[in-house]
């Protein structure tokens, strides 16, 4: 009979998933999922997903989700944690949502030295919106400047 190797994670759905390529958002997904696979943690991990593309984060993993507004999750998973100590609790984030919106939420969190895990997915946009630039993109030339045109940096 043959042997399995390799297959799709306990902890994701089997939900198809909308993600664009090349954000990955589903392979960090992914990656999630084995770990707590890997960690045996399944009945017991709570997320929480963000605003942004992978807001409907809670219809891919399996496990318990919450869904927080923008930038939000931090407190919205200190809530729950405080509530459920036993459980592990994460939130999963994109860097309009954690780095931008919710920057102030994040550092109060790790100041408090809140017991909660966060994935910080660093795709350098503002996914949902289309294009517009995330606190965490890169400063690039996008096009040669006019002729005769300055750009300074
Ligand atoms: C308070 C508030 N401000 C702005 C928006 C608009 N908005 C929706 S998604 C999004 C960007 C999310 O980007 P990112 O955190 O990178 O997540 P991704 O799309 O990669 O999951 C923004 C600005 C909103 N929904 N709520």
């Amino acid at each position: 009979m043959a042997k399995i190797i390799f297959k799709k994670p306990e902890a994701l759905t089997d939900k198809q998933n909308h993600y664009c390529p090349g954000c990955t958002h589903g392979v960090i997904h992914r990656l999630v999922a084995e770990v707590i696979d890997d960690m045996g943690i399944r009945d017991n991990t709570v997320g929480v997903c963000p605003v942004g593309c992978s807001v409907f984060a809670y219809d891919y993993f399996n496990v318990d989700m919450f869904q927080a507004s923008h930038g939000r999750a931090p407190a919205v998973a200190t809530g729950i944690k405080r509530c459920l100590p036993d459980r592990m609790v994460f939130t999963y984030q994109g860097d309009g949502d954690l780095a931008s919106i919710g920057s102030a939420e994040i550092v109060h969190a790790a100041a408090r030295g809140e017991k909660i895990s966060t994935i910080f997915v660093n795709n350098a946009i503002y996914g949902m919106t289309g294009g517009q630039m995330a606190p965490t993109t890169l400063p690039v030339r996008r096009q040669p400047p006019a002729p005769g045109v300055e750009i300074g940096n």
